[in-house]
Parts: structure tokens; C-alpha cells; sequence
């Protein structure tokens, strides 16, 4: 792993040197207000952290590095791995590399398999995923040094960078045995060497053998991988993280937060949502249909899934992408049209719901990710969310790697009470 731990490494000087000249000339700078509705509304639009592995524009949507989606997008989830943690995409010799050390690393431990075969078929894939990784947290070679005089505090972050390797190398295999073991009944299919991340998981799943199938997963790991830092899973990993809990712990615990329905689980229940409506209007509703049908889910105060997000301000250029792909491999798909169906009657209504009051009427990535997943045949849509959080635990390892490796102290914030705040804006 040198010629990765290297590229980190020069990546974490230059941030580093741009740190401490931030610090050494602007410490005492203010940089932003808090309003009072910011502090009782989930901190939106607060600037309270710096993450450096990626970065969501309101407008233009998800940036790694200075690459936008268009401009990624055709990429390995291997190399967008490599761009989070470097700031490069790797050359041919570092691909190579990190080929090799994923593969050596990819081999699950033994009790992994009759772990998962023992766990109640009732429970959510998402939770299944939580504890397979947070099942090999004793492995953790961070946490096996931690303390020795081996291990300084300016080694953190090549623990970390060792630990996620370990980790992201096996769990295309664990979410692939979810599918096949625990939702298919089924016997799992091995890991091929030969192959790269995107291909192994459409083999392991065995649904489907078309060639646009790994497509769609390459593009799916690749299009959900990071989201900046201020988001519920990413920002739940690296809060646990900064307490030296290793990245075991850490993915798993963001994992705990994307698997909840108005962050990653979206996608899962936005195919609910579809299905709900073909079973009450038919495979082919009407614009109009659609519309009464939403303006009821509205009345009934449910939100509508795969629409809104809590920075982005326009149609998500991850839904873009996926819509793109859906127009060129899967056309006439039912789900298809009416996820464009939706787009088209969504917005309009959402934008006077609420006296104008959601922020942002437009689709986001979920609104369209599972219906391409249903047509390729991975009808089990409590998997929707393990494939999410496959890909965004690249994003939580390359967070936690950067963030150690820049020596950012634990994360505590300051809480306070009514009262407090009560005091506080009397005296003003
Ligand atoms: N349907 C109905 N109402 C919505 C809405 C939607 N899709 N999106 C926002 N609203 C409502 C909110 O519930 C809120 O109402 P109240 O103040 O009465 O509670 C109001 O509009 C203002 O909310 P907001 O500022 O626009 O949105 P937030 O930043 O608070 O929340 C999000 C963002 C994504 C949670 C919200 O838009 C939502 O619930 N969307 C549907 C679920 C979804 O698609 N989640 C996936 C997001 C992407 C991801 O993380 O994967």
C-alpha cells in the first residue's frame, strides 16, 4: 500500500500546511452566524465542519476533489476510492496496487458465513450489514496497537487507511452473501480475483448476466459514495471516529443512521412508493392520477420520498446520471416512466406545499436508483439500502482517514437548554 499511503501522505501536507496558515492568520475570524432557527432546526445550513473529501454545491450538486459527477462519473468505485482519500485518481501502477491489496484483503473471516445464515430471516438487510461489520471490529489493527509505543498519534491515520482496506475489500462479498444467504435462501457465489469491484458484486448477486447490470452498479457505487461531511451517516462515522472508536465501529454506526427513511432508506421505500401507486392506478397512471395520488399522500401527512434534500437546490445531478443511464439501457421500463411521471408532477405541487415552505421540490438520488435496481432483477428492496451503504462506506473510511491524518480533535459541540436560550435572547 506504499504508493496509496504516499499519495495520502502529500495530500495531507498540503491540507495541512493550508490549515495551519488558516489558523496562524485567522483563528479568531468569524465566518458565519447562527440563527436561532438554525440551533432548534437540525443546525441546516450552519457551517460547523471542514471535510475535505468532498463537497455539495446547492446548485451544481456533488464535487470530489474539483471533479463534478460528469466528470467522475465513468470512473471505478476503486478509483473513486483513491480520489477521496488522494485528491487524484490513481495512474496505472497505483490502480495495480490497490487491485492487489484488495484483493489479498477480500477474504471474509470464517464465522462471517454461518453468522449471517443464523441471524432471523425477519431482520432488515441493513441491520444484518451494521453487524457484519461491526462483527470483525475485534480485527481491527487500530485498535489492536492503540497505546503501544509503536502507535503515535501521527500514525493514526495509516491504521485507519489499513483498517478500511481491510474493510472495504470484503464487503462487496458480505453484501452479496446478504442477498444470496439471507433474502434468496440461496448458496453464495465466490469472489473472483479477476475482477473489479463492480463486476465481482454482479456476479456474487447472481440476478442478472447483462453487461449494463454491472454498469449500473459500477455507477451506483460510484454515485453514492461521499456527500460531504454534514450528512447523517457521514457525520454520525466520523463523530464516532474522533473518539479513536476504529472504523469498524464507526461505519457501522453511520450505517445505523443511513438506514433510517429520510436519509438512505429513501430509495428502498421510493420503490414502495411506485409500487404503491401501479397497485392502486395501474402499470401506466396518468399524469392526473399521479397528481390526486400525491396531493392525498400530502393531505395524509406523508412526505414523498426521493424528493427534497437538505442542501441540494436543484433536480440532483446523481438523479440526472441515473436517468441518463435509465433512457439508455432500460427505456420502456414501467418504473421508469413513472419516475419521470413523478418528476414531472412532483415538483410543481411540492414547490406550494406548505405555503413554499420545503426548501427544495426537486428529486434526489433516491427518487429513481431502485427502480433501475428492480428492473436488473434485485426485487428484494431491503437491499436497496446495504448497496448504499457499500458504496458510502468509502466515503466514511476516506473521511476518517483525512481527518486523523490532519490531527481534527474529537467532535463535541455545545448543547444547551430552553432556558439558556431563553436568558441569552432576553438580554439582547
Ligand atoms: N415531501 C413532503 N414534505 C416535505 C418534503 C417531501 N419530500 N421535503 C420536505 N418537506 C417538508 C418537511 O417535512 C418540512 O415540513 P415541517 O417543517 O412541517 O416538518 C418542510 O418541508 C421543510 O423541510 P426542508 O427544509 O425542505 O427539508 P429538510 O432539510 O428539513 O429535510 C429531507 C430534507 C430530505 C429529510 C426532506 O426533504 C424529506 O423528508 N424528503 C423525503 C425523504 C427523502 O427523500 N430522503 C432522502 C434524502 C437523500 C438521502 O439522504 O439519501
Amino acid at each position: 500500500m506504499e504508493l496509496l499511503k504516499k499519495n495520502v501522505n502529500k495530500r495531507k501536507e498540503i491540507l495541512g500546511g493550508e490549515i495551519a496558515d488558516i489558523l496562524k492568520n485567522h483563528a479568531d475570524t468569524t465566518v458565519g452566524e447562527i440563527k436561532v432557527k438554525q440551533l432548534l432546526g437540525g443546525m441546516r445550513g450552519m457551517t460547523s465542519l471542514v471535510c475535505n473529501t468532498s463537497f455539495v454545491d446547492p446548485y451544481k450538486g456533488l464535487f470530489i476533489s474539483e471533479y463534478s459527477i460528469p466528470e467522475f462519473e465513468d470512473r471505478l468505485p476503486e478509483e473513486i476510492f483513491y480520489l477521496l482519500c488522494a485528491g487524484k485518481f490513481p495512474d496505472d501502477d497505483e490502480m495495480a496496487e490497490l487491485r492487489e491489496e484488495i484483493n489479498a484483503r477480500s477474504k471474509l473471516p470464517k464465522f462471517m458465513w454461518s453468522f449471517i445464515r443464523s441471524l432471523p430471516k425477519k431482520m432488515h438487510p441493513m441491520t444484518l450489514f451494521s453487524m457484519c461489520i461491526l462483527s470483525m471490529e475485534g480485527r481491527s489493527v487500530f485498535k489492536q496497537n492503540y497505546g503501544t509505543p509503536e502507535m503515535t498519534k501521527a500514525q493514526y491515520w495509516e491504521y485507519t487507511l489499513e483498517d478500511s482496506l481491510n474493510l472495504l475489500s470484503k464487503l462487496p462479498t458480505i453484501a452479496a452473501a446478504i442477498y444470496r444467504i439471507h433474502l434468496l435462501g440461496k448458496q453464495p457465489i465466490d469472489y473472483s480475483p479477476r475482477l473489479d469491484w463492480s463486476n465481482n458484486l454482479a456476479q456474487m448477486l447472481g440476478v442478472n448476466s447483462e453487461r449494463s447490470f454491472s454498469e449500473l452498479l459500477r455507477l451506483y457505487l460510484v454515485l453514492h459514495c461521499d456527500h460531504e461531511g454534514g450528512n447523517v451517516s457521514a457525520f454520525t462515522s466520523r463523530v464516532v471516529n474522533s473518539a479513536l472508536s476504529n472504523i469498524y465501529y464507526a461505519a457501522s454506526a453511520g450505517l445505523n443512521g443511513l438506514a433510517g427513511p429520510l436519509h438512505g432508506l429513501a430509495n428502498q421505500v421510493c420503490l414502495q412508493f411506485i409500487q404503491g401507486i401501479h397497485a392502486q392506478l395501474g402499470d401506466s397512471p396518468t399524469t392526473d392520477d399521479i397528481t390526486a395520488y400525491i396531493n392525498n399522500e400530502l393531505e395524509n401527512g406523508r412526505v414523498i420520498p426521493g424528493y427534497g434534500h437538505a442542501v441540494l437546490r436543484i433536480t440532483d445531478p446523481r438523479f440526472s446520471a441515473f436517468m441518463e443511464f435509465g433512457n439508455k439501457y432500460c427505456p420502456n421500463s414501467a418504473y421508469l416512466q413513472t419516475v419521470k411521471k413523478l418528476y414531472y408532477v412532483v415538483p410543481n405541487i411540492l414547490k406550494d406545499y406548505k405555503g413554499g415552505k420545503v426548501a427544495n421540490p426537486y428529486p434526489n438520488v433516491d427518487a429513481i436508483s431502485g427502480s433501475l435496481l428492480y428492473h436488473y432483477g434485485i426485487k428484494k428492496y431491503g437491499f436497496y439500502t446495504v448497496l448504499f451503504g457499500l458504496s458510502r462506506v468509502l466515503g466514511f473510511c476516506a473521511q476518517s482517514v483525512l481527518a486523523l491524518g490532519l490531527n481534527q480533535p474529537i467532535i463535541r459541540p455545545k448543547s444547551v437548554t430552553n432556558k439558556w436560550l431563553k436568558d441569552k435572547l432576553e438580554k439582547q
